[in-house]
């Protein structure tokens, strides 16, 4: 049966315009809180780097984006320091320093080891990462070198910056489709108190209970 053709009228229009289509994306932000401990956010102690992501606990499994992200190696130092990537998209390593460098990768999860390779100024050299997890980067020519690579096999994840003065990040993801997921943060030295905090993403914006990192005897 077809149904009969009518004027959709400019105030009818409007309105639809103004509600949300049902599986909209939203947008999931909040803060992480430095609870009995100090982090540095300058010096070559610094640690303000702090990793929050959405584990998807019912999405579909969303592709890597094509275009690639770069770490350098500029100054004797890797930048950025730390880094997210989903599993399967191109990571780029640089090197603006005049001098040689080299990349060597410690898969925290197994122990196993990866030289990718020692190249000079100027030259850059791909790699995917097929497995999720935390990746120490190493530089087997500057023993002083170290970077964190964290790997998601999902888009959700983001490095947010602790505040030397408040000890709080605040983090935003966005592009998040309707769900269940598991909200989850990462430091290098401190550790999330507690569990990894469910959350139930719909409509436009998501707010998160307040992380907290904390030292790891503190962290239970
Ligand atoms: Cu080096």
């Amino acid at each position: 049966m077809r149904h009969k053709a009518y004027k959709v009228t400019p105030l009818l229009a409007l309105l639809a315009f103004a509600v949300p289509a049902s599986g909209q994306e939203s947008v999931v932000e909040g803060v992480v809180r430095v609870e009995r401990a100090k982090v540095l956010t300058t010096g070559a102690k610094s640690d303000k780097e702090v990793v929050v992501s959405l584990e998807p606990l019912e999405t579909k499994p969303i592709p890597p984006p094509q275009k690639r992200v770069e770490m350098d190696q500029r100054g004797m130092v890797f930048l950025p320091h730390v880094m997210t990537v989903q599993v399967g998209r191109t990571v780029a390593f640089l090197n603006s320093d005049n001098d040689r460098h080299n990349v060597y990768f410690l898969f925290e999860k197994t122990g196993d080891t990866l030289d990718i390779g020692t190249w000079g100024p100027g030259q850059t050299v791909t790699h995917v990462f097929k497995e999720p997890g935390v990746v120490v980067t190493l530089c087997q020519l500057h023993l002083e070198m170290a970077a964190y690579i964290l790997v998601f096999d999902h888009p959700f994840h983001t490095v947010a910056e602790i505040r030397a003065d408040t000890q709080t990040a605040t983090f935003k993801i966005p592009n998040v489709p309707p769900g269940r997921y598991q909200v989850n943060a990462w430091h290098k030295r401190l550790k999330l108190k507690g569990q990894p905090v469910p959350l139930v993403v719909q409509g436009d914006r998501v707010a998160v209970p307040d992380l907290v990192i904390t030292k790891k005897q503190y962290a239970k």
